[in-house]
């Protein structure tokens, strides 16, 4: 990879997956866009708005930009996407296809997120294997299961390099995650260091994967820097750090911060979305195939959450 261009640059992962890249790449040559102004992500580097759902606007940047490796970070999560299915399924898949298409017509590489939420009641439920049944119950993951048949066609139909992992909950302190089934395990942290208390939306028995967003960064770039010629999958791979339920993330918090509490006040949506995904999935494929290994762990990464967001207040409150 060597000009990169980020779509949907200002969620969760983009506004960190922006400067990750541009530390490596350079700041010139990562162009990150988003539908809205990000003045942040114009701060070391190219910034434009623009509409991944206009294919238009996005063969322009790329032709612009010269661009050669893609990142279609775009999305409306698990739990937002039953609000609205029609309006989910027009942008998820309307952004994939104009990344595809403009992929293979400016040949570039293309790196799409897949998520757990790929997987449904009918998967095996521990250590989910790669290859399995998928049958998602959700509009999101309808959406992540046809996007990796779409990649793969695109790969073995017109010689696309689609690459892509089936990502956990992603835990992160610089951006918060919005509409998703895993925020919880985000918010948890926040409200442990806001206001003491915490009421989760997930029953306490629900276990589900997860993964600290530095390992989720180094995912990205050592799969699209992965040699093709090991890579026996490619949309998409299962990648996980840890599987928890709210009853283990909580008790790891109050370790570190004893007065702590947590009630429930659970959300039916999320209810039935967590118990329809995996308690945990099976990344051997990955480790095979291109090395991966997380570094972080819960108590790892519990440390480094607390740490971050007590100095993130800090500093707003001065
Ligand atoms: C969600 O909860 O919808 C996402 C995901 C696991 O893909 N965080």
């Amino acid at each position: 990879m060597k000009r990169i261009l980020i779509v949907g640059a200002g969620g969760q992962i983009g506004s960190e997956l922006t400067t990750y890249l541009r530390k490596t790449y350079g700041g010139a040559n990562v162009v990150a866009t988003d539908m809205r102004e990000c003045p942040a992500l114009g701060e070391d580097g190219p910034f434009e708005i623009l509409n991944a759902c206009d294919a238009e606007a996005v063969a322009s940047a790329v032709s612009r930009h010269k661009i050669d490796a893609i990142f279609n970070l775009v999305a409306l999560l698990s739990a937002v996407g039953e609000q609205n299915p029609q309006k989910a399924w027009a942008i998820n898949m309307g952004a994939l296809n104009n990344a595809l298409e403009v992929a293979r017509q400016y040949n570039c590489a293309l790196f799409t997120p897949s998520s757990i939420g790929a997987f449904g009641p009918t998967s095996p439920k521990d250590k989910t294997p790669q290859d399995t049944i998928m049958q998602p119950t959700t509009i999101y993951g309808v959406c992540k299961v046809t996007g990796e048949l779409l990649s793969n066609y695109y790969y073995t139909r017109f010689g696309v390099d689609t690459r892509s992992v089936r990502f956990p909950g992603l835990i992160s302190n610089v951006t918060l995650p919005g509409g998703g089934t895993t925020d919880y395990a985000v918010e948890i942290y926040y409200e442990a260091i806001k206001s003491g208390k915490f009421t989760c939306p997930i029953p306490e028995n629900v276990y589900m994967d997860m993964m600290y967003m530095p390992d989720a960064l180094r995912a990205c770039v050592e799969l699209m820097e992965a040699d093709p010629s090991k890579l026996v999958h490619r949309n998409s791979f299962n990648v996980t750090a840890m599987s928890f339920t709210p009853e283990t993330i909580y008790a790891e918090i109050k370790k570190r911060m004893p007065d702590f509490t947590m009630d429930y006040n659970v959300d039916p949506v999320k209810k039935a979305i967590s118990e329809s995904w995996p308690n945990s999935i099976d990344d051997t494929c990955a480790r095979e195939e291109w090395g991966w290994k997380p570094e972080w762990d819960l108590s790892s990464m519990t440390d480094d959450m607390l740490e971050h967001i007590r100095r993130k207040f800090a500093s707003e409150n001065k």
